[in-house]
């Protein structure tokens, strides 16, 4: 068991997080892509509300969280570039005392200028008096009596002359009818344009996304973190599965594990599914009897101070994988490792994809799932992207003609999925002769209801790739060595 040895030392090693000077220089990058004359408006992520009185937890806006880590509800930032002079400006919620009472002690401004490095801290109520003093040329401090003496000079003349842009993360998903309301970010946009006519708005979230795709060395010390703590939650699945009757045994004992080393939570909802169950792409209710002769798909991943890892593994409920069994999880195996063989700053993700595709299609042809290797054909098995960006969020924002650079960390996860009952309503089955649709059936009676992902996390560099999963066990042989040892 000595990779249990190594992954345990690397839980030991501390994971904090950024420093204020850090947090800076990410503020610093966002100064640099705004125009000179420009105002960056970061609100709070709102509540998530369950069902009624009940709230999910909170957790904060990952591009405001990313720049002051401050997780209160009530965080606002402003960033302001007048010419040369730069404005940092935090509001926060500052001691509420019924805040206090229900959901505990709120840092000082003091802690929080210590914490940022950000020197201007006020309240959260202040958030949009202050807005309005700016936006008309006045002083911003809400003490002051009279608004008389801009701190940024000219700025207001500039708005006035159009010139002035303000940015905020507008979001990527626009609709156009009444059934999703606007985020708060967009209805204050439409309110600066109705009062503002002559502003101009901005998107900072897709420039912010691309400022997080390259992570730095603290990110990917929670990133790791994060990993690894996944990584003891598969060698647990690993030992409960043999014995477990249902799947949410099987789960209770992977999230388990995330709490008791420290992850705050899962990232996403615990995929742990059984055979046939793990040709269902999302599914979550990990609720059917396990059966010992079927596959275990289990998609999972610990969320370490906001940074989430994705891990699949896809083991034997018994211990053994049987021949039928072997021979798919070792197809999508082998595409896993060619993909994973490309990757490198400069390549294409599509190219990776198209690795895994070919190494699939080479081999569902040997095994008669396909008469001949095309992507129409591989994609009637492989039914999802080869992977995505990874982060703070569990799919970061992600092109996927987009090129990879150094510090990106990704996924690459192939599946095969055998549903013969789509299959043979794929255009390319029906338009086979009786001849080869009979030899496709063979195929798909014999690997029918079987599923497999392999999930691994990958730190892109220079010249190739690490495999930040490396410890979490891959091989048929190692499973097997770890579930069922030989006598
Ligand atoms: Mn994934």
């Amino acid at each position: 068991m000595r990779r249990c040895a190594l992954l345990l030392t690397s839980l030991l090693q501390a994971a904090a997080w950024a420093e204020p000077a850090e947090l800076a220089g990410r503020r610093l990058a966002v100064h640099e892509l705004m125009g000179d004359h420009a105002v960056a408006l970061l609100l709070p992520a709102p509540y998530s509300n369950r069902s009624n009185d009940v709230n999910w937890p909170y957790r904060q806006h990952n591009h405001l969280h990313y720049l002051t880590h401050n997780t209160h509800p009530g965080t606002h930032l402003m960033l302001v570039n007048n010419g040369r002079q730069r404005g940092e400006l935090l509001f926060a919620k500052l001691g509420d005392p019924d805040y206090e009472v229900w959901e505990g002690k709120l840092p000082s401004v003091e802690a929080l200028k210590a914490s940022t490095g950000i020197d201007t801290v006020y309240s959260e109520e202040d958030f949009m008096p202050a807005l309005r003093r700016l936006l008309n040329g006045r002083a911003m401090d809400p003490e002051a009596e009279r608004y008389d003496g801009t701190v940024f000079p000219g700025l207001f003349q500039r708005l006035i002359e159009g010139e002035v842009e303000v940015w905020l993360d507008l979001g990527r998903h626009r609709s156009l009818d009444a059934k999703r309301p606007p985020s708060a970010e967009q209805a204050l946009a439409a309110s600066l344009r109705e009062h503002l006519p002559e502003i101009r708005i901005r998107n900072l979230g897709p420039e912010l996304e691309a400022i997080r795709h390259r992570k730095s060395d603290s990110e990917l010390a929670l990133l790791q973190r994060a990993i690894d703590i996944t990584g003891e939650a598969v060698l647990a699945a690993m030992g409960r599965a043999t014995a477990a009757d249902h799947e949410y045994q099987v789960q209770a004992t992977i999230e388990y594990t995330f709490r008791n080393l420290g992850a705050c939570c899962a990232a996403f909802p615990s995929i742990v599914a059984g055979g046939e169950n793990a040709t269902v792409l999302h599914y979550g209710k990990n609720s059917a009897p396990l059966n010992k002769g079927d596959l275990l798909l289990m998609d999972i991943g610990a969320e370490v101070n906001y940074y989430a890892a994705d891990i699949t593994r896809t083991i034997p409920v018994s211990g053994r994988f049987s021949n039928d069994q072997r021979a798919i999880y070792e197809l999508v195996l082998g595409a896993n490792r060619a993909a994973f063989a490309v990757a490198k700053d400069g390549v294409r993700f599509a190219e990776l994809e198209q690795a895994a595709l070919r190494h699939l299609g080479a081999g569902l042809l040997a095994l008669g799932l396909i008469t001949e290797d095309n992507d129409e054909q591989v994609k009637s098995y492989f039914l999802h992207g080869l992977g995505h960006s990874l982060g703070m969020d569990v799919h970061d924002a992600w092109e996927y003609e987009l090129e990879l650079a150094e510090d990106m960390v990704i996924t690459i996860e192939p599946g095969i999925y055998v549903r013969p009952q789509d299959v043979v309503k794929a255009g390319w089955y029906t338009a086979l002769d009786e001849e080869q649709k009979a030899g496709v059936d063979v195929a798909l009676a014999r690997f029918g209801g079987i599923g497999v992902r392999i999930e691994d996390n990958v730190l892109i560099e220079r010249r190739g790739a690490t495999l930040l999963s490396s410890e979490i066990p891959t091989t048929v042989e190692d499973i097997e060595a770890i579930m069922a040892p030989l006598p």
